[in-house]
């Protein structure tokens, strides 16, 4: 059994239904600060908030799971405009899961990012062991969590495991207050408008993936056979290494006059200038056989599909 939170964030709304699929719906214990959506009418559904040990360690408990896949976090924007309460609720919800797992004896996931990284890590083909000396909020919690998960692993033997994610693109949960959510935007407003202002301007390479494959990676990690992982927390995972204008020129195979304009947005600039422009994923594909499906015209096709089937109902 599976306890989910964050489940209704970007990732955690598509993972509960595809774990539930999976694994059977009363299998996956969905939560978040708050209660509402399909995926609370789909299986059972608890409010948890993740800065209070106290009911996570209850809910695990009265539900008797063995695995907890810990999602709920402030991404990198809205990290930066409260880095407090960031750091509150990146660290003080990873280290109280983290000890429910370890009180429990329960295997563990929970997300790093490219976010990971800063401006002095190689940029190009960024290998799995590099300098990580990021300089945003979002990336301090995060270079934090990969080593406070390697310590619980370590030190009390809990299995936790891990990924480093790009900018995760979704036609299901818009993203809420990350720097890479443009690439979400930019097919919405493709569809609706025609053309996009991009707050990334032009020329700034990230990494990004499709959510089929995000998710499709977490159950291979984590079903993956333990004595073939060298690394744990977290593997670099990448799909889709593109700029705005990469975006663009797919969309326009689609919708020929579509129109990109820029508005750069400073703050997620000087964000997006610190992370990589392409990772290196050899280590995930070796220790566990990761290989990415979608490519960013494969991804473009099928974001357009669905985003237009939603807007026509
Ligand atoms: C963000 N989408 O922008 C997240 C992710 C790599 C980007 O961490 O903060």
């Amino acid at each position: 059994k599976i306890l989910v939170t964050g489940a209704l964030g970007q990732i955690g709304s598509e993972l509960v239904s595809k774990l539930r699929e999976l694994y059977g719906s009363s299998n996956v214990i969905g939560s978040d600060i708050r209660k509402e959506g399909d995926v609370v009418e789909q299986g059972p559904f608890e409010i948890i908030d993740v800065t209070d040990e106290k009911r996570l360690y209850e809910v695990a408990k009265e539900y008797k799971v063995d695995t907890v896949m810990h999602l709920a976090a402030l991404l990198s924007a809205t990290a930066e405009k409260n880095p407090k309460l960031a750091w509150d609720i990146n660290m003080g919800g990873l280290v109280n899961a983290l000890e429910v797992a370890r009180e429990l004896d329960l295997q563990f996931f929970t997300p790093s990012s490219i976010g990971a990284f800063g401006p002095t890590t190689p940029k190009d083909g960024t290998p799995q062991d590099t300098l990580q000396r990021p300089t945003t909020m979002y990336g301090v919690n995060k270079v934090s969590g990969e080593l406070l998960c390697d310590y619980y692993c370590q030190r009390f033997g809990v299995d936790t495991r891990g990924v480093r994610y790009p900018g995760l693109i979704s036609y299901v949960a818009p993203p809420g207050g990350g720097t890479t959510d443009y690439a979400v935007e930019i097919y919405y407003e493709a569809i609706k408008n025609k053309a996009y202002t991009s707050y990334i301007g032009e020329g700034t390479y990230m990494d990004m993936m499709y959510m089929p494959d995000a998710l499709n990676a977490i159950v291979q990690l984590m079903e993956a056979d333990p004595s073939k992982l060298e690394h744990r927390n977290a593997f670099n995972i990448s799909a889709i290494s593109a700029a705005p204008e990469d975006f663009a020129k797919a969309i326009r195979k689609h919708i020929p006059e579509f129109e990109l304009s820029y508005d750069v947005d400073p703050v997620r600039q000087k964000i997006a200038d610190s992370w990589p422009n392409s990772i290196d994923s050899s280590a995930a594909a070796k220790e566990w056989g990761f290989k990415a499906e979608y490519d960013l015209d494969k991804m473009t096709k099928e974001m357009l599909e669905k985003i237009s089937e939603k807007s026509n109902r």
